[in-house]
């Protein structure tokens, strides 16, 4: 198949051959595209940026629902932004957000299986007050619920199908969850140093999230390495609590102990952080200058996109996300 490419930065119309099947900008990058693209509304500390997912050759775009999608033969991206009518935190607003995630999720199941791309490869989900308390529960416990409800109503083990994630609480804006689906399933790297998060015990609530720490997807003899939201939890716990470079130290040794994993698992490829890029998303503006310069050391200078975002536990103060192709 045709490999996947970032994009990045990017205009609002590709200069290659490249057909771009969706992406992301940060809320200040200039234009509209017109491919589907998901809006991080989150304070950026970089110039304003916008990446892109592209294909060689012909695709298809549509609308299904209320999701916008386009895609070739093997690989589609796929957007899907609702509001919360009644607001985040009103009366019925946790019950509300597990039953926009759910019907979110069903859509997008909906639309994969018939387009012929039912694996999920990556998701990235967004939505504000993430950490708000909405009847009870933290809104992000309550999206935890719907998501699960949404493989469960399919009799869709959780285990088996877990894409590389990441649930980050945006500044405002509506629920947006995108991803890339495949023809193909993506092979899914799990880290021993840490619990796999949907066995996570239930005192993060009431259902698990449902992601897998990485996967290797696309041309599976070149294959993308897709690492999800990594921060510092050590088996399930959050280890180094209000202390943000000792955080950044051991988000740094996960990433690089789910990098050594996809190298085993790779068929021969390694993939290396330092040849990645990644994305940062940081909870206290205040703590930018000195994550930033943590993380360029450690990871050798590697291209890194800093954003402010609420991290979906409250004792966490930075997580990376990223994506390598394999080494040269
Ligand atoms: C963690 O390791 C940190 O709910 O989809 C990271 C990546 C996190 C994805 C998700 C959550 C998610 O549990 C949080």
């Amino acid at each position: 198949m045709n490999r996947l490419q970032r994009l990045h930065p990017c205009p609002t119309r590709p200069s290659s051959i490249e057909q771009v099947l969706g992406g992301s900008a940060i809320a200040d990058a200039q234009g509209a595209p017109d491919w589907p693209e998901q809006t991080l509304h989150m304070t950026g500390f970089d110039a304003p940026w916008r990446e892109a997912w592209g294909v060689a050759g012909d695709i298809d775009a549509g609308q299904h629902g209320d999701v916008l999608w386009r895609a070739n033969q093997e690989v589609m991206f796929a957007l899907v932004e609702l509001e919360e009518p009644s607001g985040s935190t009103a009366k019925g607003a946790g019950e509300a957000l597990r039953a926009l995630t759910e019907r979110a999720y069903g859509q997008l199941f909906d639309l994969m299986a018939t387009q012929g791309t039912p694996h999920l490869w990556r998701v990235w989900n967004y939505l504000p007050d993430i950490n708000a308390e909405a009847d009870g529960l933290e809104r992000y416990r309550w999206f935890n619920l719907g998501r699960h409800q949404a493989y469960d109503a399919r009799g869709t083990a959780v285990a088996q199908h877990a894409p590389a994630a990441s649930a980050l609480g945006s500044a405002g804006g509506p629920l947006s969850i995108a991803c890339l689906a495949g023809r193909h399933p993506p092979r899914a790297i799990e880290n021993p140093r840490q619990v796999s998060a949907y066995h996570y015990p239930d005192q993060y609530g009431p259902r698990p999230p449902v992601f897998a720490r990485a996967v290797l997807a696309g041309d599976m003899g070149q294959p993308t390495l897709f690492v999800s939201g990594t921060a510092s939890i050590v088996g399930h716990e959050t280890v180094h609590a209000g202390d943000v470079l000792a955080q950044c130290a051991e988000t740094a040794r996960n990433l690089n102990a789910v990098f050594a994993e996809a190298s085993h698992a790779g068929g021969g490829h390694h993939y290396l952080a330092h040849q990645a890029e990644h994305r940062v998303y940081v909870r206290h503006s205040n703590d930018v200058a000195a994550v930033r310069a943590f993380l360029t050391d450690a990871l050798q200078g590697a291209p890194l996109a800093l954003v402010q975002a609420d991290v979906c536990r409250q004792d966490l103060l930075v997580e990376v996300e990223s994506v390598a192709n394999p080494a040269r």
